[in-house]
């Protein structure tokens, strides 16, 4: 498996956030953290392909929202916030050598961070940065490649994985009090307490997970469904709110 990342921008600390973080993004160290997550994924045995920062992209590095996988297809989104549409250019070119590539038009707005691929399922989030637009294109690219792709109401969360992620090809990781279970029909569906949402975003590599440092119930869960567990500590970039999933866009071969 290929795995796309990107550097951290020294210009970071201009990220978008929803709220101000109570000390301000430590640059230096977010970009520590973040090259110890491109080990962790090279340690699952990720080969990684790592792109330079572009420092008038502050919030570059979150990779997945330029792009969802599936079925060998790259569909290029075109994400909810204005600031970023710039980021899927770089994207864009790498994933044209991996197979066909989809660019998505206006008006139709996606965050890849709204996508859940579990199996042959694919959960979109409706949320403030994917419009049903964006949701219908998911579809229309996907659907024909022989994947089910199913809405979901976000709420209040940025993204539909910043409350779940999958724990393999069949099971759900959900922060409890989140999204309702019922949503993710079919696939069963394991909790971590609500104190623990970030840890219920997960990077499956193969038998290995990376896992958020410090949340006990998180590396539980992933244990319990038969993974390796690797801890991560990317608490400087959750102060712009990234989670695991969405410093890479893994591709499978
Ligand atoms: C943003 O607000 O767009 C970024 N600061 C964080 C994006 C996180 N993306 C993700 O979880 N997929």
């Amino acid at each position: 498996m290929k795995a796309i990342v990107r550097d951290v921008p020294a210009s970071l600390g201009r990220a978008l956030r929803r709220t101000e973080p109570s000390s301000p993004i430590d640059v230096a160290r977010a970009a520590r953290q973040h090259e110890a997550y491109v080990e962790a994924l090279m340690r699952a045995g990720a080969d990684v392909i790592a792109l330079e920062a572009d420092e008038a992209l502050p919030d570059c590095c979150f990779v997945e929202d330029c792009a969802v996988r599936a079925g060998g297809t790259t569909l290029v989104t075109r994400p909810g916030a204005p600031e970023r549409r710039a980021e899927v250019d770089a994207i864009a070119a790498v994933a044209g050598r991996h197979g066909p590539v989809v660019t998505m038009q206006e008006p139709a707005t996606l965050d890849g961070g709204d996508c859940l691929r579990v199996g042959r399922s694919i959960y979109v989030g409706l949320s403030q940065r994917t419009s049903a637009e964006g949701a219908g294109v998911l579809a229309a690219v996907f659907g024909p490649l022989g994947y089910e792709v199913v809405t979901v109401e976000v709420g209040d969360a940025l993204h539909l994985k910043s409350v779940c992620s999958a724990l393999g090809d069949e099971r759900v990781l959900l922060a409890e009090g989140t999204i309702p279970a019922a949503a993710f029909s079919g696939h069963p569906v394991v909790l971590v307490p609500r104190a623990e949402e970030l840890g219920a975003n997960v990077v499956i590599v193969g038998r290995r997970a990376l896992v958020q440092a410090r949340h006990p119930a998180a590396l539980h869960a992933v244990s319990a469904a038969g993974f390796d567990a690797i801890e991560v500590d990317t608490s400087e970039l959750y102060k712009a709110d990234g989670a695991l999933t969405c410093l890479s866009i893994l591709i499978d071969p």
